[in-house]
């Protein structure tokens, strides 16, 4: 039996050295020390041995007890250390997701627009959105105290700098720099002091235009917005011209556009009337070119001012401008 508790004990401790972790450590404790494990079922044979000799194997077989169980907390040392050491960062592991944003509904939709006026050979300038009220006013043949001020109300800065109320004062700083022949696009941020609604928004986007040349008549500013809408829209979108007062064109229009959210019909969007309108526009009014230093008797010109954010919720179907600026995850993911 001596020799039995011997080789139990060789074989526990070389298969103690083996273990690599602490389920293999447990299932050790059962295997060897448990109640149906190796030491325990021989030492139950105890009671085979002659009297005499029961006291010193029993001795003995507590001895190999207490040396596995010593042994076994050195092996769960080892684990540990071996826990602690190990690589915090296990290559092999699948990264974590970011998730990734994308640009803004607004800012695809006017990449979009931007490409349609350039590809028919427009130019893009740049302006800020903190404007001289001159620029955004006075040079644009809306002197102080002219009522057109009053349904431009913005928020005025310090300085007497104001937050542009639309992209028209980039025409006076772009012929700043540029002679006619000009054909150029504006895009940008505007603000206005507005009581929101669905389709009204305090802070919004336009795509300003203008085209000065000699001989150009309001044909070919109706042939070229009516083109752009069809581009951004196709071919079954119906369009009207509307006329309209802008103190800085002559003749001044809208352009509006079927109501593509109720299909004619009238909603909230459109306020009932089966149209929206889309873009303010006309021929550049001879005091606005004599601003520009342009003479009118040689040179005439069109401009325009789209409103990027109508345009866009007519192309998705959104039928409250507000949601645009929510913020909100579930709206611009879908986009
Ligand atoms: C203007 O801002 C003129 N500067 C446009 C213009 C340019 C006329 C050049 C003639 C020549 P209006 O205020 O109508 O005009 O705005 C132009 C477009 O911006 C509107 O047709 C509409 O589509 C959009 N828009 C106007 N107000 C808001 C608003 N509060 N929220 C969202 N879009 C708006």
């Amino acid at each position: 039996m001596r020799q039995e508790l011997q080789h139990i004990k060789h074989e526990a401790l070389t298969a103690l050295s083996r273990v690599s972790s602490n389920n293999e450590l447990k299932q050790f404790e059962i295997d060897y020390l448990g109640r149906k494990g190796k030491l325990s079922v021989t030492l139950r044979k105890l009671k085979d041995v002659p009297k005499h000799e029961r006291p010193a194997i029993g001795q003995f077989a507590n001895e190999i007890k207490a040396e596995l169980e010593h042994a076994m907390a050195k092996a769960a040392r080892r684990l540990q250390e071996q826990k602690l050491h190990a690589p915090v960062i296990d290559l092999t592991w699948p990264g974590a997701e970011h998730p990734i944003g994308h640009l803004h509904p607004i800012s695809k939709f006017l990449a979009e627009v931007v490409d349609i006026f350039t590809s028919m050979g427009f130019a893009v300038v740049d302006g800020p959105e903190i404007e001289t009220p001159e620029n955004n006013f006075d040079k644009l043949n809306i002197p102080k105290n002219h009522p057109a001020r009053d349904a431009w109300d913005t928020f005025y800065v310090e300085g007497g700098l104001l937050l542009r109320t639309h992209t028209s004062p980039v025409q006076i700083r772009a012929m700043q720099k540029m002679r006619p022949p000009v054909r150029l696009i504006a895009p940008g941020r505007v603000f206005r002091h507005e009581a929101t609604d669905a389709s009204h928004e305090s802070t919004f986007y336009q795509c300003e235009g203008l085209v000065i040349d000699r001989d150009i008549t309001v044909a070919n500013l109706i042939g070229t917005l009516d083109q752009v809408l069809k581009s951004i829209f196709g071919k079954k979108v119906k369009t009207r011209v509307r006329p309209e007062f802008y103190p800085f064109v002559e003749p001044g229009m809208d352009i509006d556009m079927s109501c593509l959210i109720c299909d004619g019909a009238g909603c909230s969007v459109c306020k009932q009337r089966g149209w929206l309108e889309m873009l303010g526009s006309g021929m550049v009014h001879p005091q606005v070119l004599k601003n520009m230093n342009i003479d009118p008797e040689k040179y005439s010109g069109f401009a325009f001012g789209m409103g990027i954010d109508r345009l866009m919720m007519l192309r998705h179907g959104i039928n409250d401008i507000r949601l645009s600026y929510s913020g909100d995850l579930r709206f611009l993911e879908q986009l």
